[in-house]
């Protein structure tokens, strides 16, 4: 048993395991035609796509990837959260277990992992996306101040991803992160807030969704309108209700929509109601994302269910 108990295996599963190495049944899977590596593949992934939470745009977009490609029929996408999506691919890696999970940029996983995006010849995940700043209509009558900082507000994925690494490398929120990059990167500051007059203590509501991309932005800017005098809250939401609070009013506005695919389905149903500021950051990308020692680079290379 030393030998499995090094291999991190529980004692039922090496029974298992010597028992297939023993042939004990004399079919091999090269007889139903698929490669005995497919079959290997589809089983140990047990046909399922890791996920995350039910309202993320990803998950909207999986679903429909499950249904538009064909050898993909019958598998299944697991939802759950993007803690427990990041949990269960830390330990596929520790065991070099396959795993697809859904994964996006920018975020820290790709750098903490070496991941690879599979290919969508089909175009589900939407290719590269913006991410866009809306407001309620009326901001920029009623918060003038407030308005021109958030239409001019725009950074780069590395900026992005300078807040989200730090965060987690150094184990500190992301606000404090958000913080010390205003601090270290004043002259990107200075472009959004020119000229622009300081308030006192006027009250603005940002709408947010939780992933920490949406949280680096809304920190940035919280941080940013506060020096700037304003009174800012924030309003954590799923997608579907960041678009909801902002075409009702109920919130000033959001860092947050990844468009034209992720939150196209909310952006269509909600875009005559709010206002449209334009991409505050250009070049994310979803889709299925494995360990760089898998050896398969597109989705249509994942096999068909028997
Ligand atoms: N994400 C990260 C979100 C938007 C930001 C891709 C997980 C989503 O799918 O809604």
């Amino acid at each position: 048993m030393n030998k499995f108990k090094k291999l991190g295996l529980t004692a039922g599963l090496s029974f298992t395991l010597l028992l297939a190495a023993c042939g004990g049944s004399g079919e091999t899977s090269a007889d139903n035609g698929q490669s005995s590596n497919d079959n290997d593949l589809g089983e140990s992934l047990d046909y399922t796509i890791t996920g995350i939470e039910p309202g993320a745009g990803i998950t909207g977009q999986a679903k429909n990837t499950l249904a538009e490609y064909v050898n993909l029929e019958g598998w299944e996408l697991q939802e759950s959260s993007t803690a427990g999506m990041l949990g269960a691919l830390e330990s596929a890696i520790k065991n070099e277990e396959p795993i697809v999970i859904l994964g996006w940029t920018p975020h820290w996983m790709f750098s903490a992992y070496d991941l690879k995006f599979l290919e969508d010849p089909k175009g589900t995940f939407g290719g590269a996306e913006d991410i866009q700043t809306i407001a309620r209509i009326g901001l920029e009558e009623d918060l003038p101040e407030a308005y021109t900082i958030l239409d001019r507000f725009h950074w780069e994925p590395a900026d992005m991803e300078s807040v989200m690494f730090e965060s987690e490398e150094n184990d500190i929120p992301i606000e404090e992160a958000a913080k010390n990059w205003v601090e270290q990167n004043p002259d990107k500051v200075k472009e959004w807030t020119d000229g622009v007059e300081k308030v006192n203590g006027e009250e603005i509501e940002l709408v947010t969704t939780q992933w920490d991309s949406e949280l680096a932005s809304v920190y940035v800017m919280e941080e940013v309108l506060s020096q700037h005098g304003f009174d800012v809250s924030i309003t954590p939401v799923d997608p579907a209700v960041v678009f909801q609070a902002i075409a009702t009013g109920e919130g000033d506005a959001s860092l947050a929509p990844w468009l034209p695919s992720t939150h196209g389905a909310f952006y269509e149903e909600y875009k005559e109601d709010i206002v449209d500021l334009g991409p505050n950051l250009t070049g994310t990308q979803n889709g299925f994302t494995v360990p760089a020692y898998m050896d398969i680079d597109s989705i249509e290379d994942l096999p068909a269910k028997k």
